[in-house]
C-alpha cells in the first residue's frame, strides 16, 4: 500500500485520525515573520519594494518599467493560442458564469402600512485583486483559478478587477494566462508574486491602487500574507492543501479511484487523498491501482509523497460508519462512488464540493461543470463554503422611519438607551417626537 491503511470501526477511532490530519496544518512561525516584514517593507516602499524583491526572487534584470502588463500585450497573447484551446477556455467560463449567475443575491424591501420601509441592499465591492500563481516557473499555470476568482466577482458587478502573478525569469507571463484574462475581459494584470502582491494590492503603490477584496490560491508565503491583512481587506480565504475523500462501495471501478485519488495527491506533498470502504477487496485493489498509476505520472513524485504522508485507505464496517466518518472529515471534495448516491447525500453534512456517482470524477468541478473549485479545506467546511458572489458583495440595511413611526415608538426607543445610559441616544428619538 503506498498509503497508511485504517480500520475505523466505530467513532471510538476517530481521534487517532483527528490527530493525524491537524497535523497538516502546523503554522510555520518563521514564515510568519518573513511575511510580515513582507508587508511592512511594501507597504513603507511600494513599487520599489515590488522591484527588489521581483530581481531577488523571481527575475534579476527586472525593470520597473514592466510591473503592469501593457493591455495590448493581454489581447495579444490570445492570438498565440490555439484556437480549439480557446474555444474550450471559453466554453468553461461560460459554463462558470452560468452557474454563479444563480448566485446572485437581490437587494429586498419592506413596507409596512405605517408607511416605514426597510431593506438590504445588495452592492459589489468596488475594487478586486486577484493572485494567480506562477505555478514553477511559468509551467503549470493555474488557468482554471482565474477563472474561478474572476467569474463571481464579474457576476457580482464589481467594476474594478487586479491580477497579480509573478513573472518568470525574462520578465514575462505565461500566455495561458494572459489570454485566459484577455477571455475574462480582464485588462489589469501586474507582474508581482508571492506576499509582496499581496501586499501591494491591499495597501496599495504607485502603480496598483488598492484593493477591497482579495481572492486566488497561493503557496504558504501568500496564504500566510492574505491571513495576516484579514480585519483590513476582504479575503476570500485561507486555503490549505487540496483534499479528496471518496465513499465507495462495490460497485466502484478501483482503476477510477485510484485516478482520483492522485488528482488531488499531484498538487502538493501537503494533499490529502482518503478512500472509505466497506469493501476489503476494492481497497485492497485501489491500493495496487495507486502504485501503478503513481508510477507513470509526470508528477508522480509529488503525489507519492502526498500518498504516503496524508493518504489512506480506510475500512469501515458498514455505509453508515462511513457516512458518519466522511461527515467527521469534512472534506473540500467528496466523492460518492456508490451504486446510489442519490439515497445518500441526504445524510452527508460537511463537504466543499459533492461528486456524484462514478461518472462525476473532481476534476469536472475543477474545470468546467460550473462550480467554484475553490473550497474550504482542513474542515473548516463545517462552518464555510465555496467561493461565491457573495465573497464580492457586501450588504447595506435601509431603514425608512416616518413622523408616526418615532411618534409611536420613540418613548421605547428612549427607554432602552437610558437602560444603556445613553441619554444622547434617548434626546436624538425624542426631540422629534415633540
Ligand atoms: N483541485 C484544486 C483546484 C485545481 N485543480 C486547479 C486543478 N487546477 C483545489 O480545489
Ligand atoms: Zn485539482
Amino acid at each position: 500500500m503506498p498509503c497508511r491503511t485504517i480500520e475505523y470501526a466505530s467513532p471510538q477511532d476517530w481521534a487517532d485520525i483527528a490527530d493525524w490530519l491537524d497535523r497538516r496544518k502546523d503554522p510555520d512561525t518563521k514564515v510568519d515573520t518573513l511575511v510580515r516584514d513582507i508587508l511592512a517593507e511594501v507597504k513603507k516602499r511600494g513599487d520599489d519594494a515590488l522591484v527588489d524583491f521581483t530581481r531577488k526572487f523571481d527575475c534579476p534584470d527586472f525593470a520597473p518599467s514592466r510591473l503592469r502588463v501593457p493591455p495590448e500585450a493581454i489581447t495579444a497573447a490570445l492570438d498565440r493560442l490555439p484556437e480549439s484551446d480557446v474555444a474550450i477556455l471559453k466554453e468553461s467560463i461560460a459554463r462558470v458564469r452560468d452557474f454563479h449567475a444563480n448566485q446572485k443575491e437581490k437587494s429586498w424591501w419592506t413596507a409596512s402600512p405605517d408607511g416605514t420601509v426597510l431593506g438590504q441592499m445588495v452592492r459589489p465591492v468596488d475594487r478586486v485583486g486577484l493572485y494567480v500563481p506562477g505555478g514553477q516557473g511559468g509551467e503549470t499555470p493555474l488557468i482554471s483559478s482565474l477563472i474561478m476568482n474572476a467569474v463571481p466577482a464579474q457576476v457580482a458587478g464589481v467594476a474594478s478587477i487586479a491580477v497579480t502573478s509573478p513573472p518568470r525569469a525574462d520578465a514575462t507571463l505565461n500566455p495561458y494566462i494572459l489570454g485566459t484574462a484577455a477571455l475574462l475581459g480582464i485588462d489589469e494584470i501586474h507582474l508581482a508574486g508571492s506576499a509582496w502582491a499581496i501586499g501591494a494590492l491591499a495597501y496599495g503603490t504607485r502603480t496598483i491602487a488598492p484593493c477591497d477584496v482579495l481572492a486566488g490560491p497561493g503557496n504558504i508565503f501568500v496564504a500566510t500574507a492574505k491571513s495576516q491583512l484579514i480585519g483590513q481587506v476582504g479575503i476570500d480565504m485561507v486555503a490549505g492543501p487540496s483534499e479528496i475523500v471518496i465513499l465507495a462501495d462495490a460497485t466502484a471501478n478501483p482503476a477510477w479511484l485510484a485516478a482520483d485519488m492522485l488528482s488531488q495527491a499531484e498538487h502538493d506533498p501537503l494533499a490529502a487523498s482518503i478512500l472509505v470502504t466497506q469493501d476489503t477487496a476494492l481497497a485492497a485493489a485501489v491500493g495496487r491501482e495507486l502504485v501503478t498509476q503513481c508510477a507513470d505520472l509526470p508528477r508522480g513524485d509529488i503525489a507519492a509523497k502526498s500518498l504516503e504522508a496524508w493518504g489512506a485507505v480506510i475500512t469501515v464496517p458498514d455505509l453508515d460508519t462511513g457516512i458518519d466518518l466522511v461527515n467527521r472529515l469534512a472534506a473540500e471534495h467528496l466523492e460518492l462512488a456508490l451504486a446510489d448516491p442519490w439515497a445518500v447525500l441526504g445524510a452527508i453534512r460537511h463537504a466543499g464540493a459533492i461528486f456524484m456517482g462514478h461518472t462525476s470524477p473532481e476534476p469536472v468541478g475543477d474545470y468546467f461543470a460550473g462550480p467554484n473549485h475553490v473550497l474550504p479545506t482542513l474542515r473548516t467546511v463545517r462552518f464555510s463554503s465555496a467561493l461565491s458572489v457573495q465573497n464580492f458583495c457586501k450588504k447595506s440595511s435601509i431603514i425608512a422611519t416616518t413622523p408616526g413611526y418615532v411618534a409611536e415608538h420613540g418613548h421605547k426607543i428612549a427607554r432602552l438607551a437610558r437602560l444603556e445610559g445613553l441619554e444622547a441616544h434617548a434626546r436624538s428619538v425624542e426631540c422629534r417626537t415633540k
